[in-house]
């Protein structure tokens, strides 16, 4: 039991060590443009992509980093696609907000916000034409639950028994605005009721929690039972891009936020189980070492040429 706890304290260190390495190569200007950081968010997909199949579409935002890590995406090339590198997995030209890894089932962020959600429709329906079994993932903020495009694609997917899992991660704010400035019931997965399809309210700072939810969304899904909405309920440590000053905190918020964050709970509850503190620390050190040679190995490599801008455009 412990091993698996310790494996998902593993996967969310990465994501985090990769964060926070992004953050300080952004201040130094080694990656330059909009960085979303999803800090305090890591359970959600470390839960999520444990759950998915090799073939399962997997649609992500902007805050993406993190989805794509735990969907497999080799850190050293990601790197490189934040820093703009040839050896980026889009040869440095997706950057943090728009980068694809199809190999790896991750089909790109988006930073239309909701717009993965009718994509992830189509990535579903498709997969009910070529028989590949497919199941769809989209992921996407409380501010995005508000978006047309998001309604019109839970309707889609229930009413055609689409094998599709929304997973709104709930972090309380749409960019600067907190949710209860943006609806009267901050209790989203009720929303499921209206479209025929189960929803779920779960703890999103627990990867246990996730994965459970997950595998029977997942299994129901391919069942042929349709789409499930799970809110994963969270807190981003970050701002909402870098850069954000934050002034829209309360006193006290970010020192409760921190008490409750996933790798401090998934630490407390491993001590409390008697898991040696050495052992648990460990695995802070091995994620932080593999982040900081991959990121060294990114940075050494070749900027994208500018002479082959126009490679892959099509008009
Ligand atoms: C269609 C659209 N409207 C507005 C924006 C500007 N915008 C970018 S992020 C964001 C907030 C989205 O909040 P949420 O869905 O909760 O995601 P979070 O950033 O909290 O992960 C907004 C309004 C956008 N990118 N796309
Ligand atoms: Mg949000």
């Amino acid at each position: 039991m412990s091993e698996r706890r310790l494996a998902d304290l593993l996967a969310m260190w990465r994501i985090r060590a990769f964060e926070e390495k992004v953050r300080d190569l952004r201040a130094e200007g080694s990656i330059v443009g909009s960085v979303h950081l999803c800090i305090g968010q890591e359970a959600i997909p470390v839960g999520a992509c444990d759950a998915l199949e090799p073939e399962d579409a997997l649609f992500a935002t902007y805050r993406g980093h993190g989805w794509a890590i735990a969907r497999g995406v080799p850190v050293t090339p990601l790197f490189a696609e934040l820093m703009g590198r040839a050896t980026g997995v889009n040869g440095g030209r997706g950057g943090s907000a728009y980068f694809t890894a199809a190999d790896h089932g991750f089909h790109g962020e988006n930073s239309i916000v909701g717009a993965g959600a009718p994509i992830a429709c189509g990535a579903a329906l498709a997969g009910r034409f070529d028989g590949s079994g497919r199941a769809a993932v989209t992921v996407f903020g409380d501010g995005a639950m508000n978006q047309g495009a998001v309604h019109e694609a839970m309707n889609f997917a229930a009413a055609f028994d689409l094998p599709v899992v929304f997973v709104c991660e709930n972090n309380g704010y749409s960019e600067l605005t907190p949710i209860a400035d943006m609806v009267r019931s901050d209790r989203l997965a009720g929303r499921a009721a209206a479209y025929g399809m189960p929803g779920h309210r779960i703890d999103g700072n627990d990867a246990e929690a996730v994965r459970f939810h997950m595998r029977d969304a997942l299994e129901v899904a391919r069942e042929g039972g349709g789409p499930t909405l799970l809110e994963c309920v969270t807190e981003r440590i970050a701002g909402h891009y870098i850069g954000d000053a934050e002034t829209y905190r309360r006193p006290g918020e970010m020192d409760r936020i921190r008490r409750r964050e996933p790798i401090t709970r998934l630490r407390e509850g491993l001590l409390a189980d008697g898991v040696p503190a050495a052992e648990i620390d460990a695995v802070e050190t091995r994620a932080r070492g593999e982040i900081d040679t991959a990121a060294r190995t990114a940075l050494a490599a070749p900027l994208a040429d500018p002479a082959t801008v126009k490679e892959h455009l099509y008009a």
